[in-house]
């Protein structure tokens, strides 16, 4: 196992879209494993490849209390979302920066395993939020830019100088 480089904000890999996984390899495996360790080390709730720049559709998440409950989606689909939802978010490619983004309170998914099977999952709560949030990244999209033009400048000018200080 190996923990990943994650790309900072204002990268512009992050504004890659991933493409779909064809076949579930020995490589996405590892892929998968490296990405688990990476969130877990962080720590954080959810990963998606294209923060670790690697560009398909996979995604890591654990929003369990004990940390123990790795739910791997891989080609993931919508396939119904309900209500709406505001919650503060946070992300690994942002560290430091946190805000309100409105989002479908409870989604219906279709994804792959790591095995490459098929499944169907409910979500709602923080679930659902961290689903539709790191499914954004694999669209290349990050989740400060749902936010006003004013607040992003903002948000930039403090990542700036935070960057300038750790430096
Ligand atoms: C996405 O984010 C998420 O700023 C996952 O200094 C977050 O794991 C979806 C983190 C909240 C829904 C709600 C952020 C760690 C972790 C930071 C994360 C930081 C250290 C973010
Ligand atoms: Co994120």
């Amino acid at each position: 196992m190996a923990i990943l480089k994650i790309l900072q904000y204002p990268d512009e890999k992050l504004h890659t879209v991933a493409a779909p996984v064809g076949q579930v390899t020995d490589k996405i495996r590892t892929l998968i494993n490296d990405m688990a360790e990476t969130m877990y080390a962080a720590p954080g709730i959810g990963l998606a490849a294209t923060q670790v720049d690697v560009h398909e559709r996979v995604i890591v998440i654990d929003t369990s209390e004990a940390r123990n409950d790795l739910l791997v989606l891989i080609n993931p689909e919508i396939m119904a979302s309900n209500g709406i939802s505001d919650y503060e978010e946070g992300c690994l490619s942002v560290p430091g920066i946190y805000g309100k983004v409105q989002r479908a309170e409870s989604v219906t998914i279709r994804a792959l395993n790591a095995q490459g099977e098929s499944f169907v999952l409910d979500a709602d709560g923080l679930l659902a939020v961290c689903i539709q949030h790191e499914m954004d990244h694999l669209a290349g999209k990050v989740f400060i830019e749902y936010w006003s033009r004013l607040k992003q400048v903002r948000t930039l000018a403090k990542l700036k100088k935070k960057q300038r200080s750790t430096m």
